[in-house]
């Protein structure tokens, strides 16, 4: 659309040629929204993820499951630390592999002795995920926790009722030991174990464990049931970006086959569940801390650009910062996150939309528009958009456009915005600022709209 068609094309004409399937259906039913732990979790907008273990002390990636646990001796564990450079960052909460696929277990578990208890660190009388809760609770972030049920360790593992026994026994410990647990993390790895068997989780059941014992966390994995994975790890989430999903199109974490990635980038737009995107990326290249990385840790512009992909395609960035063999968070690391909270700050330092009057109108089934005019005339290059998702997610296409009062000019066009949806385009002086909903799956619910 360019900047004349903009101001002559009404939503009205624009909505009978893109939605004409929809405008002859009944009135819909209502729209799924989130449950308040998935409101709370999308809300906190940044965690910090903390990939931690004999990795750290191997330099690998993915253990075999060999290690002596004689390996973990970080020599200055300090998980306050942690905390005070996530928030520091601007996150609101964090997540711990308590065990990785090599099955090495952060926490004095009964269940295996291949964990802290058996490591030199703390002479043995350690335990990792409770400095972690701790420190967590201390600077007022939410604590989750990240088990792989892949375990590379495990003797029982692929023995499929005896190891599922003993993973829910590692989740309980991890869920009735520590207080409230915010998120639950299931990654979807699936090899074959020690014994070169291959398991079959039950996945109802771990799903049921955990919504008894902390009915309050959101599960994460790429099968939900809270939070699904966004389908890659660069840190994009997907456009369009639904938060409602057709929970048959990932039927369980790992789920492989054509159309997976697709359904987890996108949602479904009429799907039945509430399923909101997680994004999560690493600082580094690694997910683990490896020293020869220390120069290739993303830059605060690299962190605001996957800011805008996360949050700004309303999505959930789950940002991971390893801890080195010190069992401290590496300087220029928490240097980058101090940096980017600074970005973000200045980003959004001044909304020129606020206080201005504003004119929403419905102006069809599925079409509305949103009129703005500001104070007095100001230069803007981001706009903030926002739908009340306690509502649900309505909007799937819009566009965006100011003037000073003479010609209109296209800000921004895009698809979905649910949460968050952040444009950015060049810098224009503007005075009025219109949105307009050209199609969505039903009566849109006003949109909100910060300039900056
Ligand atoms: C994946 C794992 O295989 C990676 O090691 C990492 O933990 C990532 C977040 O999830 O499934």
């Amino acid at each position: 659309m360019d900047r004349r068609s903009f101001l002559t094309i009404t939503a009205g004409s624009l909505t009978a040629c893109t939605l004409g399937r929809r405008a002859s259906q009944p009135s819909t039913p209502p729209r799924p929204g989130p449950s308040s732990a998935q409101l709370a979790w999308q809300r906190d907008e940044i965690a910090l993820f903390l990939h931690f273990g004999v990795n750290t002390f191997t330099d690998r990636e993915w253990g075999d499951g060999r290690e002596s646990p004689a390996l973990f001796a970080p020599s200055r564990l300090d998980a306050q630390q942690w905390a005070m450079a996530a928030r520091a960052g601007g996150a609101r909460a964090m997540v711990l592999t308590a065990k990785h696929h090599d099955g090495f277990c952060l926490w004095p578990t009964r269940t295996t002795t291949h964990s802290v208890a058996s490591s030199p660190w703390r002479s043995g009388q350690g335990d990792v995920v409770r400095e972690f809760v701790d420190a967590s609770r201390a600077e007022g972030l939410k604590a989750g926790l990240y088990l792989s049920p892949w375990d590379r360790n495990n003797p029982a593992y692929g023995d499929s009722p005896r190891y599922n026994d003993l993973y829910a026994d590692q989740l309980t410990e991890l869920l009735t030991r520590y207080g409230p647990i915010a998120e639950v993390w299931f990654d979807g790895a699936n090899g074959e174990g020690p014994n070169g068997k291959r398991q079959t989780y039950d996945w109802p059941r771990v799903f049921g464990l955990v919504r008894r014992l902390q009915p309050d966390a959101v599960m994460f994995s790429d099968a939900g049931p809270d939070v699904r994975w966004c389908g890659n790890e660069r840190g994009v989430a997907g456009d369009p970006n639904w938060s409602t999903m057709n929970p048959d199109a990932v039927r369980y974490p790992g789920a492989d086959g054509p159309g997976i990635t697709d359904a987890l980038q996108h949602g479904d737009p009429v799907g039945t569940v509430w399923r909101p995107a997680e994004v999560d990326v690493s600082i580094r290249p690694g997910w683990f801390y490896h020293p020869a990385e220390d120069d290739r840790v993303r830059t605060v512009d690299n962190l605001e650009t996957l800011y805008f992909t996360s949050v700004g395609r309303n999505g959930k960035l789950l940002l991971n910062v390893p801890p080195t063999r010190d069992g401290l968070l590496h300087a220029v690391d928490a240097a980058r996150l101090a940096g980017f909270r600074e970005r973000l700050a200045t980003t959004f330092a001044r909304d020129h939309a606020q206080g201005a009057r504003s004119a929403w109108r419905i102006t069809g089934a599925r079409t509305a528009d949103l009129e703005i005019e500001l104070d007095r005339p100001a230069t803007i290059s981001v706009a903030r958009l926002a739908e009340d998702i306690t509502h649900g997610q309505r909007v799937a296409r819009y566009a965006l456009a100011g003037t000073l009062g003479g010609e209109w000019s296209v800000l921004a066009t895009g698809t979905t915005i649910g949460y968050t949806k952040l444009d950015q385009f060049s810098p224009t002086n503007v005075r009025r600022v219109r949105l307009v909903i050209v199609d969505a799956v039903a009566t849109p619910e006003p949109v909100s709209l910060r300039l900056y």
